[in-house]
């Protein structure tokens, strides 16, 4: 069974959002030269493939998401020169390297979109511009920053479309010849060596229509571009024409996916993507839109968790990145810090599917403790933060949906040790780096067995060497409201994983099972669970 499991499928990725990793040169940003100076740190913790976010030129309105040239460097991050060289130093160690496609949207300081506002330009179809309705824009579509979806271009007399921030016009993906830009972009990365795609909202690329939208809270308009026929048939083609060519895989970040609309996108007999990332076990802390806390429960989280284990034939399992906050803070708890990030490590390397690790996460990097938004670099942020405040919502509350959930909480400065800047830089970084930098980091964690950097390096290798974690079947055992356990099973193997997202004793007992593993000191398991104890039990 286990033969049957591709590379992608037996390798952990690590998430390195370039710009807080690691700068080389002093200037505050994280670069590739810094990256190359830790990849054997990356080695050491057992990931198999490295996925960078953005590192293409792209004038930062959305830190890299707003691409200007999508075949260089944004030379913030170095040269093209550096980049082979990272690939080569990856490859040295065996690790293989993905990049993020963002084609969606291009940085309105792309030339193909500079070109495009002249009416007669060949460039003009590459983007969605339509005249307005008399002093009106086009459709009634609210965006995913808050706010509208269509920007008036003065020399170019009509609307451009806009589903992210205004400086990221919507590509036209009815036009052909965008299509062909495209496969020669991704030909010329995976030319490069690199091993596959982060492919970025992949799931909006065509829009079947340009009418208004049902008006919604969350999203006026979505029903003409979510996962849309005419999305499928780029994604089969992209895989058709370029991908089946390359010995690489893609991962979808697909939202507002349902189990239905997700495997129609990511099932091996649809040949589109290769696995996806939903959001579902990451909406369960909120009312609506992730701006509105609702509280943590670790049985909604579980259950969310277990409906999407059974539902697709592959997983890519998550629980943080560049857009959400730190998850030791939102589904842990920060009393039992160090025991509740261990749980959330023994959860993602236990659950079926290929496991998602993002920078920090393994140290149990917390949210930013800033004070005020004038230290928040993050577009989303800011824009959320005007219209809740256009809205008449008071400081205290605009300030605390923001410190709650803004992006800036996963952006801040890798924490290498206790030295000036946290060893990311030797002068001020572009983001703040968090005050726990001192407690929380690398350096004090690389050679403590007991340490949450510890834990996932052994997690890693417990998966490494376990056809059951890697290939086994899920089976949900029991959800309460603080109690989630689950199956793994393959040849007559049964691992049995009980966590308790709680602060209070919980007690489970389990016959006929052996102590592999727990957070706490602990030799056997007597079916009691310390706050925030996980274990995984073999069962004779
Ligand atoms: O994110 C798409 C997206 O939907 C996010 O905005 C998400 O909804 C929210 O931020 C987290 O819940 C991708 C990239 O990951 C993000 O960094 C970019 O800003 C965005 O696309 C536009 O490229
Ligand atoms: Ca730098």
């Amino acid at each position: 069974m286990v033969n049957v499991l591709k590379w992608w499928q037996e390798r952990v990725v690590y998430q390195i959002y370039p710009r807080s990793f690691q700068d080389s040169n002093g200037d505050g940003i994280g670069d590739l030269q810094g990256i190359i100076s830790r990849l054997d740190v990356l080695k050491d913790l057992g990931v198999g493939i490295i996925w960078l976010s953005p590192v293409y030129p792209s004038p930062n309105v959305d830190y890299g998401y707003d691409i200007s040239d999508y075949l260089d460097i944004n030379p913030e991050f170095g040269t093209m020169a550096d980049m082979e060289e990272l690939l080569a130093e990856a490859e040295k160690r065996d690790l293989k390297i993905v990049m993020d496609l963002v084609i969606n949207h291009t940085s309105d300081q792309h030339p193909w979109f500079q070109k495009s506002r002249d009416q007669n330009s060949p460039y003009r179809d590459y983007y969605i511009w339509r005249p307005g309705k008399g002093r009106r824009p086009p459709n009634n579509w609210s965006g995913f920053f808050g706010g509208r979806t269509w920007q008036y271009d003065e020399k170019s007399g009509e609307y451009y479309l806009h589903l992210f921030a205004k400086n990221q016009p919507d590509l036209n993906w009815r036009n052909p010849k965008v299509m062909a830009e495209v496969k020669e972009i991704m030909r010329f990365w995976l030319d490069k060596g690199v091993a596959g795609f982060r492919c970025d909202v992949i799931n909006i690329l065509y829009k079947t229509s340009l009418e208004d939208g049902r008006k919604s809270l969350i999203l006026t308009g979505s029903e003409h571009y979510l996962s849309q026929a005419g999305t499928h048939e780029i994604l089969r083609e992209l895989r058709r024409d370029v991908l089946d060519h390359y010995d690489c895989f893609t991962v979808g970040e697909t939202v507002f996916v349902t189990p239905k609309t997700a495997l129609d996108l990511m099932a091996p007999e649809r040949k589109e993507l290769n696995m996806l990332f939903s959001f579902a076990h990451m909406e369960t802390d909120q009312y609506i839109v992730k701006w509105f806390k609702r509280r943590f429960r670790g049985g909604r989280f579980a259950k969310s968790i277990s409906k999407w284990q059974t539902a697709l034939p592959w997983n890519a399992n998550y629980f943080e990145n560049h857009d959400q906050p730190r998850s030791v803070s939102r589904f842990g708890n920060m009393e039992y810090w160090e025991k509740s990030a261990k749980l959330l490590c023994i959860m993602l390397l236990t659950l079926r599917g290929t496991p998602f690790i993002y920078q920090g996460q393994e140290i149990g990097m917390t949210n930013f403790d800033f004070t005020s938004m004038d230290q928040l670099r993050d577009v989303e942020s800011h824009n959320i933060y005007a219209i809740a405040k256009g809205l008449g919502f008071p400081k205290a509350l605009r300030w605390r949906m923001i410190q709650a959930t803004s992006r800036d909480n996963a952006r801040t400065p890798m924490q290498w040790d206790s030295s000036a800047y946290a060893g990311f830089s030797t002068n001020e970084p572009w983001l703040g780096v968090n005050k726990n930098y001192s407690s929380i980091n690398v350096e004090s964690q690389l050679d403590d067995p007991d340490s949450i950097r510890s834990m996932y390096k052994t997690m890693i290798a417990l998966r490494a060497g376990s056809d059951t974690l890697k290939a086994g079947s899920f089976e949900a055992l029991k959800i309460s409201k603080e109690l989630f356990a689950y199956r793994r099973s393959l040849k007559g193997e049964g691992l049995v994983v009980i966590l308790n997202f709680s602060t209070r004793q919980q007690r489970l007992p389990w016959e006929g099972a052996v102590l592999v593993l727990s957070n706490y000191e602990r030799q056997v398991y007597d079916g009691n669970l310390e706050p925030y104890e996980a274990v995984i039990l073999k069962e004779a």
